[in-house]
């Protein structure tokens, strides 16, 4: 591989750098030598009800404990919220962008303070109380941020499920973290289209009668079903409650947030983060990563559905008292040009969003975003999956025009906030790499045995040591957490990602190296679209792999073989994609089906995933050793038969 080319920070933000080259070396060798009295030191940007005097207990072997600040006490609702009353009622905490670009609102930190205590006061009569796990299942709307944050104030833990999911995966997320109450809307509304979030939420509740209570904020005025007794409007419930509530003083470890995410194996695992190391991560990385300053209006373009939502539009910024813009919409409609004009429109000056999005605009041609000035621009970010440089380079020169760093930030649903990434003034940038890594952080890249790989080179990508804001373990299944993250590479958190070092030591993520897909920047176990696949009554098996996709990153490819008799037709192909996408959510939809005779398996039975994939991406010419197959001959039916021909 040809060496990249280099663009070193732009002179206009090197001269107004909080962090510059030599205080980001400075203090992250400092963060490395004395992580204790580094984090000490950042532990203070929260107020604490009582401060801490332990900084960090950690230790990566045998059960594997992460506390971090473990005797402190503090409230995660109040450090975003209510300590930002005296000087910043008045202010726009939440600039909201409707679907219909007509709508817009703008919610000051005194109306969101009121609105969270209201939703807290409903949930706590209706018997919620400290460490209940609440789901939310909310359209983009500042509701969804209230229902987080009440949450968060009377210490229950929040369980965001994403709004594409379907009732059966609303049902799992349910049904594991024991949910009594969920938020949700009555439709939510996405490019237009409407989303049935109540219906598929009574779909839901048919499996899971635990639950006794359903919020329900009216978002379109669609139609609903209502359940007497356990169904409760937002609108009219908050009207009667007080909009006094004190918050729940809170331990650090305890937890603050569930999520699920989809792991190589099983069902999708419930990662718990806890309050006061996540709090602290979320918010120095907003403040560092996008040199947030004060009065700027910085937009995150993900759903709070997904972790990106949880710490970078509701929790970092607002523990920072920043202006975070929320947006229920898509990124072409009415047009392709929407970005941008919200870009104009509320006077972005940081935005951030995923490669997936950005390579399916660049499709659009250049007159789109030059239809809108984007004057207040100055940063860029990217998250969600590697950004191939072609992708980086047009962002940086058609919408940024040259002037705005991108920092392409490496972090995952565990890690609770970004890992990797530039810092724009400190960092110059590679097209394609996520660079170096953030204060505290300890990468390694291993091989296959466990053994250091130094200086320039490729391979499993593991964290040395932990930060703030990893996670504490999956929730209800400790021995899975150890399993999945320590059990690979002894003494290390495992990424599940691959990477290389260069020569100046920046780091360039290959993507996943287990059997976890990156869809348009939605994480998905391909063991969970096999399980979807083969729960249909003509499926007998299924394998699932990825293979590259020119806008979605990569694309869904599912080998089925169909129980004995059954026929091979358009009519079922589609069927199994409806299928999956009822199982699952659409964002789960395959992409290309596949017949299959048979699968290649060795002779202990196990699918050789390795020609799957190369098959999946057409390169049928590299297939590697096959003579360990049990019966080779699959091989050269599936070659050619195969749907990828690009
Ligand atoms: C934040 C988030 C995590 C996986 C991660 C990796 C990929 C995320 C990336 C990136 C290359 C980046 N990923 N950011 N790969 N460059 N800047 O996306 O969390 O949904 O848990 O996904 O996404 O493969 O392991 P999550």
């Amino acid at each position: 591989m040809s060496s990249p080319s280099v663009i070193p920070v732009p002179p206009a933000v090197a001269a107004h750098a909080r962090i510059d080259e030599a205080r980001y070396k400075a203090m992250y060798e400092r963060s490395i030598r004395d992580p204790e009295g580094f984090w000490a030191e950042q532990g203070r940007r929260l107020n604490w009800i009582r401060p801490y005097t332990q900084v960090k207990d950690v230790d990566y072997t045998g059960d594997v404990r992460i506390r971090w600040f473990h005797d402190g006490t503090l409230n995660a609702c109040w450090n975003c919220v209510d300590r930002h009353l005296p000087a910043r009622a008045g202010q726009t905490a939440i600039l909201w962008e409707g679907d219909d670009p007509a709508e817009d609102r703008h919610v000051t930190y005194g109306e969101m303070h009121e609105a969270i205590c209201r939703l807290a006061n409903v949930l706590k009569a209706r018997g919620v109380k400290k460490g209940d796990r609440v789901t939310i299942y909310m359209p983009m709307i500042p509701e969804a941020a209230y229902a987080m944050l009440a949450c968060a104030r009377i210490g229950a833990v929040h369980s965001v499920v994403f709004g594409g999911f379907s009732p059966e995966s609303l049902i799992g997320r349910i049904q594991d973290c024991d949910s009594a109450v969920v938020i949700t809307a009555d439709e939510g509304l996405r490019g237009g289209r409407k989303v049935p979030l109540k219906a598929n939420v009574d779909a839901a509740l048919e499996h899971c009668p635990a639950v006794h209570s359903v919020i329900v904020v009216r978002r379109t005025g669609g139609k609903v079903g209502w359940a007497e007794g356990r169904d409760v409007w937002y609108h009219e419930a908050t009207a009667a409650a007080s909009r006094d509530c004190p918050v729940e003083e809170m331990s650090a470890e305890d937890p603050l947030f569930i999520l699920y995410t989809s792991g190589s194996t099983g069902k999708p695992k419930g990662v718990l983060h806890t309050t006061g190391g996540y709090l602290v991560f979320a918010s120095m990385t907003h403040e560092a990563v996008f040199d947030y300053r004060d009065g700027e209006i910085y937009w995150c373009t993900a759903d709070v559905g997904w972790v990106t939502g949880h710490s970078y539009i509701v929790y970092g910024p607002l523990a920072n008292g920043a202006t975070t813009l929320m947006f229920e919409g898509v990124p072409n409609y009415p047009d392709a040009s929407r970005f941008w004009q919200v870009v104009d429109k509320h006077k972005v000056n940081i935005f951030y969003t995923a490669p997936t999005a950005i390579r399916a605009l660049m499709r659009e041609g250049e007159a789109p975003v030059k239809k809108a000035s984007r004057q207040s621009l100055r940063l860029l970010g990217s998250v969600g999956e590697p950004i191939n440089p072609e992708a980086w380079l047009w962002y940086w020169n058609v919408v940024g025009e040259g002037r705005c760093p991108i920092v392409d930030t490496w972090w995952q649903t565990e890690t609770g906030g970004i890992l990797i990434t530039p810092l724009p003034g400190a960092t110059a940038l590679k097209p394609g790499s996520a660079t170096l890594p953030f204060f505290g952080v300890r990468p390694v890249i291993v091989d296959n045995e466990g053994n250091h790989l130094e200086g320039a080179t490729e391979g499993n990508l593991c964290l040395a040591d932990s930060w703030p804001g990893q996670m504490r373990t999956v929730y209800g299944d400790h021995k899975r957490f150890v399993e999945t993250y320590f059990s690979t590479f002894k003494g290390m958190y495992f990424t599940g990602d691959g990477a290389r070092r260069d020569e100046d030591g920046y780091y360039w993520i290959t993507g996943r190296v287990d059997d976890v897909i990156n869809v348009a920047g939605h994480r998905l176990g391909t063991a969970e679209i096999e399980s979807a696949l083969v729960a249909h009554p003509k499926v007998a098996e299924a394998a699932v792999v990825g293979y590259p996709h020119d806008i979605k990153g990569q694309g869904i490819y599912a080998y089925v073989t169909l129980v004995a008799g059954e026929a091979t037709t358009e009519e079922l192909r589609r069927e199994l994609v409806q299928w999956v996408r009822k199982e699952i959510g659409p964002i789960a939809t395959p992409d290309l089906i596949q017949w299959a005779p048979g699968l290649p398996k060795t002779r202990s039975g196990k699918i050789m995933r390795r020609i799957l994939r190369k098959i999946a991406a057409n390169e049928h010419g590299q297939l590697g050793d096959t003579s360990t197959l049990a019966d080779p001959g699959v091989v050269d039916d599936l070659v050619g038969n195969r749907m990828n021909r690009a």
